[in-house]
């Protein structure tokens, strides 16, 4: 079992700002949480801020992965594209943002991932990602 987990833009600052919303861990620690939950099975841990180097990604991961684990960040409401990335290669996919979406700004409030994702995890900050990772796990176990 083969799992990617993908972060887009500005994610790689996480700990430096705001964290009021993100919290006060860095990138680093996200990447060692993850390191330590998919224990026993193969991984890849993927961050852009570009939108076209997702979707390569997500396309790269077709008959190579079995799930993977998104937070698209500025992306998750803007982009048609990693949408139909994720839904040309059809890997089960659960939808990770580390605050709440739906109770904040309107615009963050859609999702076009979430056309395609088949579980959103928000607001649970970065313990989401676990969640998300035991969930395909469990799943594809
Ligand atoms: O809550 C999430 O995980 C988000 O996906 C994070 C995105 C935001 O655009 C989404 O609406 C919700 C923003 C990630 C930016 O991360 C930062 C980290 C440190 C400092 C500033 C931004």
């Amino acid at each position: 079992m083969k799992l990617l987990i993908i972060n887009g833009p500005n994610l790689n600052l996480l700990g430096l700002r705001e964290p009021d919303i993100y919290g006060k861990q860095d990138y680093k620690t996200l990447c060692e949480m993850i390191k330590k939950a998919c224990n026993g099975i193969d991984y890849e841990i993927f961050q852009s801020n570009h939108e076209g180097a997702i979707v390569d990604k997500i396309q790269s991961a077709y008959g190579k992965v079995d799930g993977i684990v998104i937070n698209p960040a500025a992306y998750t409401h803007t982009s048609v594209a990693i949408l139909d990335a994720l839904k040309a290669v059809g890997i089960p996919t659960v939808e990770v943002h580390i605050s709440d979406i739906n109770t904040r700004e309107e615009f963050r409030k859609h999702s076009f991932v979430s056309y395609y994702a088949e579980k959103q995890i928000a607001g649970h900050g970065l313990q989401g990602y676990i969640e998300a990772i035991d969930y395909l796990k469990e799943k594809l176990s």
